[in-house]
């Protein structure tokens, strides 16, 4: 077993921007990953299982619904609050992250915005204390940056909706009790339902095989002529805009998680660069090592600011989701890039499960991926600023 002795780096003294409640709500969280995940993460990623055990844990720190009214089991905390969380837990794994990101800001955010008032007291405090797991179909075999061509459908057949089509690369898919599915209506306009393990024709295969985000199911939604009832249709809100409502809040997770996963990467190897002597002296005291851990703290100390920032709009509510693309993209490359160069800093230790960074390295290409490709932000923000969107 691993020990975990990770100090966290703030070397431009971020945490006095931070509230007394950010700072315990932080403290619970990191507690939390070193005694509850850093253990059993490696042996999970390596077995390719999502250590369900956690489930419990993540509802105990509020990572289900951190922003979610107290009124419906959510924590009822701010959005730096709701930040703070995702960058502890994916300081232990990106994957642990995704399960509660796709818990919070794709599952419980659309019903607590777009549901009625019975779909938000039926699930949210059953998704809030972890009774209830929950996933987002969006994504579809020929439908991935570009969702508003996406083909699942489904028809009013008077009593009830007729649910066609498939969703791929879903979080949380093999294990959801719920899952919340896009899909088209008649007309081609986006709905979202709510869709419950158990109906007839609704499958949910596992992807295998993964590189990445090993610790985190990821699987298939399969709709055979699902007959959904009607008051599962979430009635609020319609369209692509719908879908992407909810990713603005677990894209602005990520911004904040991704700088977990670089702090983690950046605290091992500056442990293992003053400790590992080669040339009788440590590598730390050579000018090539330094240049990678001066640049670290460097990028780590902007990515920082930048969330924070980001999460003070939040609260204000003036973020607007270019903005929120810009720290997503800007914080997922800061953590790849420096989980590459921490790799390297371990030599070949860096290649082995005895450290996290390489687990990070490898999670770290699904997290560039997701919730909108590195592409696709930029493109976002070069539609922002031009006021033309290249997307086509
Ligand atoms: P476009 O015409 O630009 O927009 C359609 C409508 O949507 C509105 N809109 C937004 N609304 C809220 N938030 C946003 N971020 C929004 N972006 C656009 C827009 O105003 C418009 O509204 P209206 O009323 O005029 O109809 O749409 P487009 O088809 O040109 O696409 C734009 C594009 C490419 C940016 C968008 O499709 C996109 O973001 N693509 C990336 C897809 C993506 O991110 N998929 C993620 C799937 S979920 C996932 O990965 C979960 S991983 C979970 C984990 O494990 O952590
Ligand atoms: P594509 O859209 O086919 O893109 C392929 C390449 O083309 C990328 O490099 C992209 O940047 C580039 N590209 C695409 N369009 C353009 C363009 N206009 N201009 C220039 N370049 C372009 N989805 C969900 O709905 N729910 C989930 O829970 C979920 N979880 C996921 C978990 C994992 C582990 C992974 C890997 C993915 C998950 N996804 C989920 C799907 C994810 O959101 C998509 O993979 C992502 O949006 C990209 O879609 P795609 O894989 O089809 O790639």
């Amino acid at each position: 077993m691993r020990t975990d002795n990770f100090q966290a780096p703030d070397y431009y003294n971020i945490d006095e921007l931070l509230t007394d409640e950010h700072k315990i709500v932080r403290d619970a969280a990191r507690e939390w990953v070193k005694r509850e995940v850093s253990p059993i993460i490696e042996d999970a990623a390596q077995k390719a299982e999502f250590p369900k055990s956690i489930i419990s844990g993540l509802a105990e720190i509020g990572a289900f619904g951190p922003y979610i009214p107290e009124e419906y089991g959510g924590a009822g905390l701010d959005q730096i609050s709701y930040g703070l969380i995702m960058q502890e837990i994916e300081r232990g794994d990106s994957g642990v992250r995704s399960t509660a990101s796709v818990q919070s800001s794709l599952v419980m955010f659309p019903i607590y915005k777009y549901g009625t008032e019975e779909q938000r007291k039926k699930y949210l405090p059953k998704l809030a204390s972890g009774e209830f797991m929950g996933c987002f179909g969006l994504t579809e075999p020929d439908h991935g940056s570009n969702p508003g061509g996406m083909t699942t459908n489904f028809k009013d057949k008077g009593d009830h909706y007729l649910l066609n089509g498939a969703k791929m690369w879903i979080s949380n898919a093999p294990f959801a009790d719920i899952a919340v599915v896009w899909a088209k209506d008649e007309n081609g306009r986006i709905h979202g339902l709510i869709v419950e393990r158990g109906m007839e024709g609704f499958s949910t295969p596992e992807t295998h095989n993964k590189w990445s985000l090993r610790a985190s199911a990821t699987g298939e939604l399969i709709f055979d002529n699902v007959k959904v009832p009607k008051e599962n249709l979430m009635p609020n809100k319609s369209g692509l805009g719908a879908p992407l409502g909810c990713l603005d809040s677990a894209r602005y997770g990520i911004a904040w998680g991704a700088i977990g996963a670089a702090m983690d990467c950046y605290d091992t190897a500056l442990r293992y660069a003053k400790e590992r002597v080669q040339f009788d002296k440590p590598i730390a005291g050579t000018q090539l090592q330094q240049k990678k851990l001066a640049e670290m703290i460097t990028e780590i100390t902007k990515a920082q600011l930048m969330a924070w920032r980001l999460g003070v709009l939040k609260n204000e509510r003036k973020a607007t989701s270019a903005q929120i693309s810009m720290a997503k993209r800007n914080n997922v490359e800061m953590a790849i890039k420096i989980a590459r160069e921490a790799r390297q800093i371990l030599g070949g230790m860096g290649i082995t499960g005895e450290y996290s960074i390489m687990r990070h390295m490898m999670n770290l290409e699904s997290v560039i991926t997701y919730e909108g490709t590195h592409d696709i932000h930029l493109l976002i923000t070069g539609m922002d600023i031009t006021g033309i969107p290249a997307f086509q």
